[in-house]
């Protein structure tokens, strides 16, 4: 069962959005061009309730990106971002959702953030998606989405560490910081991710 997992292809990640990854909308066109490759198409989708603990706007004195320690870990503070029912929340437009058998939402809680997919920061609650595969017989998992270094990178760690085989598909994905990504991508290499393009794949 080959499957694609597609990470956060939402509108507050793509220019224009209030959290915006460079170059986020160039990778909609490529994940609609590989999504008939899969047997099992499934998205996560980051939704936040508005008082979410990641949002500088509920710190008094507190800027965007400044990090603080929530629960004994260091936390990135965002700008509001992918807000329950808000358009911000809603993926890209122009990205093909008709195949996708589930959708896995995430960051629900107020209280702690959840960049990967499976589980949130502090691993104390699960989604779901990791039961959800293996009870679908997932062996080989192609991750591709936004950002290639905060959720794509937290998604693909976990799934290693949960057995999948995972394929991360690099021009699928765009980092928020492009420095933070190829020290990351190195980690992922030396577990035994490994990096394909979107042409790689049969
Ligand atoms: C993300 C920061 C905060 C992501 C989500 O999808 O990469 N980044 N929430
Ligand atoms: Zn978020």
């Amino acid at each position: 069962m080959k499957t694609l997992l597609i990470i956060d292809v939402q509108n507050d990640f793509i220019p224009g959005g209030s959290l915006p990854v460079p170059g986020g909308d160039k990778i909609v066109p490529v994940i609609n061009s590989i999504q008939p490759k899969f047997d099992l198409v499934v998205a996560t989708q980051d939704w936040h309730p508005q008082d979410h603990i990641s949002f500088a706007s509920n710190h008094e004195g507190k800027s965007t990106f400044e990090v603080i320690e929530l629960h004994g870990k260091p936390q990135t503070l965002w700008a509001d971002h992918c807000v329950q029912g808000t358009e911000g929340a809603e993926f890209h437009p122009d990205l093909d959702s008709t195949t996708w058998e589930a959708i896995f939402r995430k960051g629900t809680d107020n209280q702690i953030d959840s960049y990967s997919g499976f589980y949130d920061n502090g691993h104390l609650k699960s989604t779901g998606l990791a039961g959800y595969l293996k009870e679908k017989g997932v062996t080989q998992l192609f991750l591709c989405g936004l950002a290639a270094d905060i959720c794509v990178y937290y998604s693909a760690y976990d799934a290693f560490k949960e057995g999948f085989a995972c394929f991360f598909i690099e021009d699928a994905s765009q980092p928020l910081d492009s420095e933070n990504y190829k020290e990351l991508k190195k980690k992922m290499e030396y577990l035994g991710i490994q990096f394909i393009s979107a042409a790689d794949i049969q």
